[in-house]
């Protein structure tokens, strides 16, 4: 083993909530690793944070009127406290918009621009003569040179989904002033990954034994069809500033920053602690085992491009594993942010606080390892009701009940063995081992499942011996049996750690046991005489109405992201000037308002229209309450023939303006009119 370890998450864009594809792609399987390494008396530094850089964050921004730092900032503290929520015990979730984090990255990119590594190139990129600025591809639109059709990207066409240049654009706009962008020379730093082909080639090779099929597989194809130099800086004004000479109005790219971001943060928390430094977690002489966990769409920058920096940095350690996952879907979907087809961790938090335990269950569970998997409501139900509470739960409670029962809570002393009795024991001390070797491979699947097998062990050793018939027969017997049970119980207080902490928690509560060690296990976790606590129950069943539930919120999101981007209704058919003017279109107050029985859309009004007052039934009741509406100003048509609805009279109609979920809203004379006063 090495003498310590550098574990780190992937830092998610702080531009929206987590999702459970980031969590089980990423924090489950590290959160399991550092655990487990804790649990073994291991050095670990376990690192993440936000990626607070990149254009789509600055659009954002401007979208919503406010500062990019505000953005990151409020989704920073949103993923930060659902992880907290989650029981993933990161030593540091840091911000790549830090001062420190600033600090570092500039230092890298000085030190490695002084050594040489970089390459400058001049080239012509577009530019916004009235804003005077170069326009990330993300601010160009243009006719696609491949489908035609408007509204494609500088970087991609989302109607076609061709992959674009910039300067490839039909009648090229600038999305900042809408002129056409002029093309202007500007300057960037290249990292040349062509010149590191070669050792990366070999280093690869002699990762393959310890990586993921999938990740080498990937890296391998990557390096095969050749690489080519990245440009690692923007002509931008959100990010690092490059640090040196004609650097100036530029930033650096955010992959180039973000993963430096591992390294910040490592200071960052070391910054004030006596006893360690930040260097041993990093650098050669500390020996510490790097281990990257992230999704497999950022397999590429963990595995070749940040090696690459690390490698030019000179003294610094490689990645000694990068065990990255597939994606998770939902409900046989992909995730998508713009659909809301997602459960949110902090929605599921706050929906279901208890329950913790069994979302990183279910996940881990269903880790998405080697290839896509599948999160469905009903296969949480059912991993809980039939695994959780049947398997785990059903033991524990049996082994804690029985002994309070019987011995008011004294753990009983073994009696002489039978061969099944031996032959549990021998089972029970290979766990920690197996459950070890299945997680030091990052197999995290196959270690859940140990664990589970153990409780199914001493399920089915209580189910083969019946303590609770022997009970009036042969205490003695009964004693050898519950003393095995509650070994098998200590043990699976110390070795669901990793997995399920909250109940590792509670369970030696329950035993009353603290500072059981990993590799100590054995048949005397637990001694004669010992007094254990009060059991409870450790997981509760979950009804069909809880999980119809989140099917219907889910399907409800998804149809209200759907109204959300409703196309903009097609103009209606020419009408005439003179047709136009028939409509008599007035100023008016409403002065009564109610609702109308039967009729949930419907109110009825009573409107001044400076000619009359006069009765209108309108079809907004959804979206106000009646005694809201009294001297709220209106545009009426007033000719409009009457018309009876359920009984009442309506003379004339109320304009109203709708938005793209359907909701409606006045269109009244801004700053107030007179009564009366024509629209036209
Ligand atoms: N923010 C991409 C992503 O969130 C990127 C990861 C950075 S890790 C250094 O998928
Ligand atoms: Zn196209």
């Amino acid at each position: 083993m090495a003498k310590r370890f550098t574990v780190t998450t992937a830092l998610p864009y702080a531009n929206g909530p987590l999702h459970l594809g980031h969590v089980a792609g990423v924090y489950i399987p590290a959160d399991i690793y550092v655990k487990y390494l804790k649990a073994k008396g291991e050095d670990v530094v376990f690192i993440g944070g936000t990626d607070e850089h990149g254009v789509p964050i600055s659009i954002k921004a401007k979208n919503e009127g406010v500062t990019p730092k505000e953005v990151v900032n409020r989704y920073h503290n949103i993923i930060k406290q659902s992880l907290k929520g989650l029981g993933v015990s990161l030593d540091y979730f840091g911000q790549t918009s830090s001062k420190g984090h600033y600090e570092t990255s500039s230092e890298w990119f000085t030190k490695l621009s002084d050594d040489g590594v970089f390459r400058e190139e001049v080239s012509q990129q577009y530019y916004d003569e009235e804003n005077n600025q170069f326009l990330a591809d993300r601010y160009i639109t243009g006719d696609c040179p491949e489908c035609k059709k408007e509204g494609a990207y500088g970087d991609q066409c989302e109607k076609c989904g061709a992959t674009l240049n910039a300067t490839d654009l039909i009648n090229p706009k600038s999305a900042l002033s809408g002129n056409k962008p002029v093309l202007r020379d500007t300057k960037h730093w290249f990292l040349p990954l062509d010149k590191f082909e070669p050792w990366l080639k070999e280093w690869i090779e002699e990762m393959k034994p310890v990586l993921k099929a999938n990740v080498y597989g990937q890296v391998k194809s990557w390096l095969d069809s050749g690489l080519h130099q990245r440009a690692i800086t923007r002509d931008l004004d959100w990010g690092v500033p490059v640090p040196v000479k004609g650097g100036e109005g530029k930033v650096l790219y955010v992959w180039f920053d973000a993963p430096i971001g591992y390294v910040s943060f490592t200071k960052q928390l070391l910054e004030k602690d006596p006893n360690r430094n930040w260097e041993d977690y990093w650098k050669k002489d500390g020996d510490s085992q790097l281990v990257h966990f992230l999704g497999k769409d950022n397999i590429v920058f963990h595995s070749v491009i940040f090696p690459s920096m690390l490698k030019s940095m000179g003294d610094y350690i490689l990645p000694q594993n990068v065990p990255a996952n597939e994606f998770l879907n939902l409900e046989g979907e992909k995730f998508s942010t713009s659909k809301n087809w997602a459960v949110w961790l902090d929605d599921f938090l706050t929906d279901f606080p208890d329950k913790t335990d069994v979302l990183r269950y279910v996940l881990c569970s269903i880790l998405p390892e080697q290839k896509d998997a599948d999160f469905t409501w009903a296969d949480f139900q059912a991993k809980n009701n039939n695994e959780l509470v049947a398997n785990l739960g059903n033991f524990v409670n049996r082994a804690l009940v029985l002994t309070t029962k019987y011995w008011g809570g004294v753990v009983p002393g073994r009696n002489e063995l039978t061969d099944l009795d031996k032959d549990v024991i021998v089972q029970l001390n290979a766990f920690p081992n197996k459950i070890s070797a299945s997680i030091e491979k990052h197999r995290y699947k196959e270690a859940l499942s140990e664990l589970m097998k153990l409780s199914a062990l001493g399920n089915k050793y209580l189910a083969e011996t019946e303590p609770w018939k022997l009970i009036k027969q042969d205490e003695e017997r009964v004693k050898t049996i519950m003393n095995i049970a509650l070994q098998i119980t200590s043990s699976l207080a110390v070795l669901s750690v990793p997995f399920l902490p909250e109940t590792a928690n509670n369970l030696s509560e329950m035993i009353n046991l603290e500072g059981l060690k990993w590799d100590a296990l054995t048949e005397d976790n637990i001694t004669e005489g010992h007094q254990i606590n009060k059991p409870s129950l450790l997981f509760q069943r979950i009804d069909n109405e809880v999980v119809d539930e989140q099917r219907a919120k889910l399907s409800q999101a998804k149809d209200a992201a759907e109204a959300a981007s409703k196309i903009v209704e097609p103009q209606k058919d020419t009408t005439s000037f003179d047709e136009f003017q028939k409509m008599d279109i007035r100023v008016g107050t409403i002065i009564e308002a109610e609702k109308i029985k039967k009729a949930k859309k419907l109110l009825k009004l009573k409107v001044d229209t400076g000619i009359d007052q006069r009765t209108v039934v309108s079809g907004i009741a959804q979206f106000f309450e009646p005694e809201k509406l009294i001297g709220q100003q209106v545009s009426i048509l007033v000719n409009l023939s009457p018309r009876k609805m359920l009984g009442i009279e309506s003379e004339g109609m109320i304009l109203m303006a709708e938005n793209n979920k359907g909701e409606l809203q006045f269109v009244a004379p801004q700053g107030g009119s007179d009564n009366g006063g024509v629209i036209a």
